[in-house]
């Protein structure tokens, strides 16, 4: 398999002035057609711009679905396991450059460099998961209810498909939704967030180098109000998966059903931590600091929410206060900070305009609630970690997705009333229950309402063998990961080969004893 294109552009060295970085159409790295860019910016320093980027209009769109339409009829007759080589060896770039990628995905998305090192390692364990999937993509056979008759099904791609990722996990989840639609045969139209291209870059050149044949993936970046929408709209496009907002997904999906497309949403959550009276303090606590401030906050699976028995309450209170203090917020490129900088000015100022409602509703600040501006953290957008205590289940800080470093503590008096805390809000993405209590943990396990559900770990830490995604308003029917993962991008065909001879009817043709 030839086809082996790298863009001009990142083959220079990235340590001069910021590049321009084109899109990838057909194999060829073209610029915009209106000749605009856009800058990505580092979120821990502003002034430092990491790129400049195809600032695309829907022409640019229908080229690529062009170059996408091109080349799926031919991909599609690659045999999967083939298909599959390409990602194992992708696998392999990944691993051989992962402190690069990790270093480029702190400097334009600002997670803490540990963490990014791991967005990086659920790519590669991505990778190597769905290569695997390229030699099972398991159809069916069943017994036919007629003799001399075989009956199965099996998957085929279902064409071009769209795919709209976010910056949060900017290179692990654009490989949660490339690497399925690839081994299953489809080409695709890739559209990465505004605020994080280059790492989205960055993997689509990896795949190229691995051998992809030009027009099976392009790669477009541009306003989503601009773009997405024009990939939506495009009738050639047969799937859409997206992660974003609520608000966004909504939109989308609903489009998608009047176009008869299949739309996969994995949206917004308000996930809970619930503490119970006899859970082991030090452990829960030190999983609601990871699940509330990882990230600075910003994963849709963070835990913005801690539910606990009010015997511990305040224990507890006290001790996440003590341990939070102790966090370190700074540039994530400094190995000693654990908490960076959120992705842009109108996000900071959005976490910031909820601790405002968190106060005005009557929530108690126990801490934190600044916008962090001495010194060097000026140039950049950093918020402290913040807790809300006292919280009522329904104050709009406990019902709304904030996305940022800040939690709320809400106060329970029994098992029941956490689990029926933790399941009253619109989303239903990922809850954890803090017990010592095994039966206790197997009701938890039972009435959570959500796609995923935690024992004694924090909302955070999804492994790629498992369906990702949730309920209610988190999603619309679909996982990611896992085995469900080639769900959307596969169609069923049904088969039945009669080989009596003879016309057969089923229902009506009895079998002769
Ligand atoms: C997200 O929250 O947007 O489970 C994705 C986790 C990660 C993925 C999170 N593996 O926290």
């Amino acid at each position: 398999m030839s086809g082996t294109v790298v863009s001009p552009d990142t083959q220079k060295s990235r340590s001069g002035a910021p590049q321009i970085y084109n899109n990838l159409i057909g194999g060829q790295w073209v610029k915009a057609e209106g000749g605009k860019t856009f800058d990505s910016t580092n979120p821990a320093n502003l002034d430092e711009v990491i790129g400049h980027f195809a600032a695309s209009s829907k022409s640019d769109v229908t080229r690529a679905v062009d170059a996408a339409a091109k080349a799926f009829p031919k991909w599609k007759q690659v045999p999967a396991p083939y298909r599959a080589e390409i990602l194992l060896k992708a696998s392999r770039i990944l691993e051989t450059r992962k402190e690069e990628l990790a270093t480029l995905m702190t400097s334009e998305m600002g997670k803490v460099i540990n963490e990014a090192r791991g967005d990086v390692q659920e790519a590669i364990d991505m990778a190597k998961y769905m290569a695997g999937e390229g030699r099972r993509l398991f159809g069916q056979t069943v017994p036919s209810e007629l003799q001399n008759k075989f009956a199965m099904a099996i998957r085929q791609p279902v064409g071009v498909v769209g795919l709209i990722t976010p910056w949060n996990f900017p290179i692990a989840i654009p490989s949660w939704k490339l690497f399925p639609a690839l081994v299953s045969g489809n080409t695709v139209v890739l559209k990465p967030a505004t605020d994080t291209p280059l790492c989205a870059l960055m993997l689509v050149e990896i795949l190229i180098e691995a051998g992809l044949p030009p027009g099976v993936l392009n790669f477009v970046t541009g306003r989503g109000g601009e773009i997405g929408m024009a990939i939506v709209e495009d009738p050639r496009v047969k799937a859409i998966s997206i992660t974003g907002s609520t608000e966004v997904g909504k939109r989308v999906a609903g489009r998608c059903g009047e176009l008869m497309k299949k739309i996969s949403c994995e949206l917004g959550g308000k996930n809970a931590i619930c503490v119970m009276e006899d859970a082991d303090l030090e452990l829960a606590v030190d999983g609601a600091l990871w699940g509330a401030f990882g990230t600075a906050g910003q994963r849709c699976t963070a835990a913005s929410r801690v539910v606990i028995h009010k015997k511990r309450y305040k224990e507890f209170a006290d001790m996440l206060v003590k341990r939070t203090k102790e966090l370190k917020v700074g540039n994530g490129l400094d190995p000693d900070n654990q908490v960076g900088p959120v992705i842009n000015r109108s996000q900071l100022k959005s976490i910031n305009d909820y601790v405002q409602v968190g106060k005005q509703e009557g929530a108690k600040l126990i801490f934190g609630g600044n916008i962090l501006s001495e010194g060097e953290l000026a140039k950049g957008c950093f918020h402290e970690p913040t807790i809300f205590g006292d919280v009522k289940p329904d104050m709009r800080i406990a019902q709304e997705e904030i996305f940022g470093p800040v939690t709320a503590l809400i106060p329970v008096e029994s098992f029941e009333e956490a689990i029926a805390v933790a399941n009253g809000t619109e989303f239903g993405l990922s809850l954890s229950m803090y017990t010592q209590d095994i039966n206790r943990a197997f009701k938890a396990i039972e009435e959570l309402e959500s796609g995923i559900v935690y024992i004694n770990a924090p909302t955070i830490g999804a492994e790629i063998q498992l369906p990702f995604g949730g309920i209610k308003s988190t999603g619309n029917g679909h996982r990611e990961a896992g085995t469900t993962a080639v769900e959307q991008f596969t169609e069923w065909k049904a088969i039945y080969v009669d080989y009596s001879g003879r016309l057969q009817k089923a229902q009506i043709d009895s079998y002769d004893h």
